[in-house]
């Protein structure tokens, strides 16, 4: 298809930015792109009005900075991520372009109100967690900091289910995030690619110097674009993010339909459909179904073949693609990209195998995200031989080139072999996905300082050995837009008028507020602030849950996927113990505290639904008992998200980070908590590590084992029972959870969950009871001085700047992408 080029056309003058002009443009979309009247215009034909002017105004941006890139040859940076975990991008957009002002002033004209509006806005949930939100983070800082990228990942239909509770209950119920549309994206009909799987492999061309196969594919389907541009803080640039869908290559097969097989006909188009139907509910825990590696596959050849379009489009010359084009893959999950790109050189391009393999390497990165053995991708070799049978042989031999020259490594004995191949040999073959994404990057990154040591001491100990440069780390961040001065304002003016504008460009310059911590009458109004988000939070369980929660108290807050190595079992199993000492000693001045969880659980993680279970059965007892009334109250909120998180996280007095060490690779939640002044208690496991080096140990309330305590008693055998019995807090309230005191309806349905603590107590929850207990009542204490409290967690949101993930891109493309 040809194309009309003319660079000398100028681009359009740029819409009006003054409350006038956006109102106007807010009229003229509701009447002409909606097809409203103001008289009979619905609250969601608003949203799309406000939407569409202020996509406008991106769009100016995004034309902009796509012209600069091209015009410099700069180099893009391509980010394949299987999660984009977004949320709302009205109130993001707006913020951006700073015109929060002017839209505000425009919509009062018109009797509208942007915060009722907004909020009808969908989550964009094409995320599981910590994973995902990052790569949304990680998206606006690529802007912000003037990187040119792409984000490449799916558009699933359906993104992470909505949870509901019933009876205590998580129950998953679909999540159609696309109902009333997507003002956001462009659909990009011209962009289309086939994606081929099955078949067979044919040589077409031996007796030269390296055979020519070809593949022979027995499945093809059509990947089309979706466009959302991507708005950096103050509108500098406007990346892409392009999102994949499947369609069918012929959307009915009229013969079939004709002969009458009505089903038949469009088996097809329901095969494509339902291959970017849903997103894999599993956060850290395998998803390993064949429709999951097509998926993978789906978008990694997709995104690739338009990788190497516009490359060769622009450069002509494949030999300089490491110069031109970083690809960084977010896990494993994109790494068949890696073989992918080997096939698209060597069989479409004709590039010799050893120059592929230098330009692959050469132009791929790999982040690992956790070292849990259940999250570790691989395939079994006869599934991934009939999808891909072409990339298998490649596999085989990269495998035979790398094993090659391993051998000629001194150390490297059979054992290291093993350990180094992309096939797993013991017992069913697999494709080993974290070596293959190891061995074609030439740079392979942790998420903090401690999870980057133990991939060096554990899963990649091998491979580490025979290339010591590869591993490197880059600790997480957060956007400070949207997890301080979108989420925040209160908190943003009053840093604001402290201590100027500059933190909002450089958030290390929010150490000034150091000086202010002793400062009483800062520190009043800091209280305040927290003190009204508490508010807004209590309006909020109060709206879902129908309950009352005092703004007064402590409000002491878990917010994550469950997963039990995250340990939320550990502090239900502490609030019942607190529930039992109110109980026994009502005399004593107990610290009201309001516990809140919200989480998902994957579907098939049993143990996981259980816990939430636990937990709004404990709620239901506790919350119930006039004993403990005003002083302990436990709330689980339904259908946890980006938007809950945005005003569960202001709110928030005390943050649980409380993972098994050694566990929770980085942590994110941890960064967004303590920005927003709250003080945490957490365990000396991933970016805990380092927060506590920049907040200082004496305003976090650490306990624990260390990793390497943890692995110590392991390895040793360590004895919960044991330490159990030794406690009496603890054994009393497992016997409760055990005896079903919290559960009569099944007085045994918790005996595996609790027996599991005996036995072996993976997870350290019995061998970090007591030590988190007392850490709880330690917070008590300070909690009671509530001067000493403010300093601290004003001393927090002064010293968390570091952790802005624009620090963490301008490591990225300083140290790996060279862009
Ligand atoms: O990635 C986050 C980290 O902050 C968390 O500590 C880490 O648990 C999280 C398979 C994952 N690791 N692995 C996943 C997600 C989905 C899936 O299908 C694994 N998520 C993490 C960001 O670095």
């Amino acid at each position: 298809m040809s194309k009309v080029t003319n660079p000398d056309l100028p681009l359009p003058a740029p819409r009006a930015n003054d409350a006038q002009g956006l109102a106007a443009s807010i009229l003229e979309k509701l009447t002409y792109e909606v097809g409203k009247d103001t008289i009979v215009a619905r609250p969601h034909d608003w949203l799309r009005a406000i939407s569409l002017a202020v996509r406008d105004r991106i769009i100016d941006n995004w034309m902009e900075s796509t012209r600069r890139t091209y015009e410099d040859g700069s180099k893009r940076v391509y980010y394949l991520s299987l999660e984009f975990l977004i949320g709302r991008l009205l109130r993001d957009s707006i913020s951006n372009l700073e015109l929060m002002e002017e839209i505000n002033e425009a919509l009062e004209q018109m009797g509208v109100s942007l915060v009722e509006i907004a909020q009808l806005e969908p989550d964009a949930a094409l995320g599981n967690g910590g994973l995902g939100r990052l790569a949304a983070c990680f998206m606006e800082s690529l802007a912000t900091v003037d990187v040119p990228a792409y984000g490449y990942g799916i558009r699933y239909v359906n993104g992470l289910f909505r949870q509901e509770i019933a009876d205590g209950w998580q129950v998953e119920l679909p999540e159609n995030w696309l109902a009333h549309g997507n003002p956001w994206e462009f659909h990009r009909r011209e962009s289309t690619y086939e994606i081929n799987f099955g078949g067979k492999v044919d040589i077409i061309e031996e007796g030269g110097k390296e055979p020519r196969y070809e593949w022979k594919p027995s499945e093809r389907m059509i990947a089309e674009a979706y466009d959302t541009p991507v708005v950096g803080w103050r509108a500098k640039r406007v990346n892409t993010l392009r999102l994949w869908s499947a369609d069918p290559i012929d959307p009915i097969l009229l013969d079939k339909f004709n002969a009458g097989d009505h089903i038949g006909a469009l088996e097809e188009s329901t095969k494509a459909e339902t291959l970017t139907r849903v997103l894999y509910p599993a956060d850290a825990n395998e998803a390993g179904q064949e429709l999951r590696l097509r998926q993978e596959y789906f978008f990694s050849s997709a995104s690739l073949q338009d990788i190497l379009r516009r490359h060769v489009e622009q450069f002509g010359d494949l030999s300089l693609l490491p110069e031109k084009v970083a690809i960084h893959m977010n896990d494993t999950h994109p790494s068949i990209a890696v073989v992918e790109l080997m096939r698209l050189l060597i069989d479409i391009h004709g590039v010799e195998f050893d120059t592929a393999w230098d330009l692959t390497t050469r132009t791929f990165a790999y982040t690992n995200h956790t070292l849990l053995p259940e999250a570790l991708e691989s395939w079994p070799v006869p599934l991934f031989e009939r999808l891909f049978p072409r990339h298998m042989q490649l596999v085989y031999a990269i495998n035979a080139k790398i094993l090659l020259s391993a051998r000629k490594e001194a150390g490297t004995d059979d054992d290291a072999i093993r350990q180094i191949s992309l096939i797993d040999e013991g017992g069913q073959r697999r494709v080993r996905m974290g070596n293959l994404a190891f061995l074609g990057s030439h740079s392979v990154n942790g998420v903090s300082a401690l999870h980057t040591e133990l991939m060096k001491d554990t899963v990649f100990y091998n491979l580490h050995r025979l290339h010591p440069d590869r591993i490197n780390n880059k600790t997480n961040g957060i956007t400070p837009r949207r997890w301080l001065k979108e989420c925040n304002p209160g908190l943003t003016g009053l840093i604001r008028e402290s201590i100027g504008d500059a933190f909002l460009d450089d958030t290390e310059k929010l150490q000034a507020l150091n000086d202010l911590a002793e400062d009483s009458s800062f520190q009043e109004r800091f209280a305040e602030i927290k003190y009204q988000n508490k508010v807004k939070l209590s309006n909020l369980v109060g709206e879902r849950l129908g309950t009352r929660i005092d703004p007064a108290a402590m409000f002491d807050i878990q917010i994550k996927r469950i997963h039990e190595y995250k340990r939320q079992l550990l502090n239900i199993i502490e609030a019942i113990a607190l529930y039992d000492q109110i109980r026994s000693h009502p005399e004593m001045e107990w610290v009201p505290r309001v516990k809140l969880f919200a989480g998902k659980a994957a579907p098939s993680y049993h143990n996981a639904k259980l816990i939430i279970k636990l937990a709004n059965d404990v709620a239901r007892v506790i919350n119930n008992d006039p004993a403990v009334r005003g002083l302990l109250k436990i709330v689980f909120i339904p259908n946890y998200n980006v938007s809950t998180a945005e005003v569960m996280i202001p709110a928030a007095d005390l943050s649980e980070q409380i993972s098994t060490a050694g566990m929770e690779a980085s942590g994110t939640g941890n960064m967004k908590f303590a920005l927003n002044g709250a003080l945490t208690i957490g365990t000396l496991d991933g970016a805990n590590v380092e927060m506590r080096d920049w907040v200082g140990e004496e305003n976090m309330v650490i306990f624990g084992l260390t990793a390497e305590e943890v692995e110590k008693a392991r390895a040793d055998g360590h004895n919960p029972r044991q330490i159990i019995e030794s406690s009496k807090e603890l054994s009393q309230a497992l016997s409760a959870i055990a005896s079903g005191v919290f559960s009569h309806d099944d007085p045994g349905r918790y005996t595996d969950l609790i027996g599991g603590l005996y036995d072996h107590d993976w997870f350290m929850v019995a061998a970090d009871f007591d030590a988190f207990a007392a850490a709880q009542r330690e917070v008590d204490t300070i909690w009671n001085d509530r001067t000493l409290w403010n300093v601290k967690a004003i001393r927090n949101t002064a010293r968390m700047g570091w952790f802005s993930s624009d620090r963490t891109i301008r490591e990225y493309a300083r140290d790996i992408w060279r862009a």
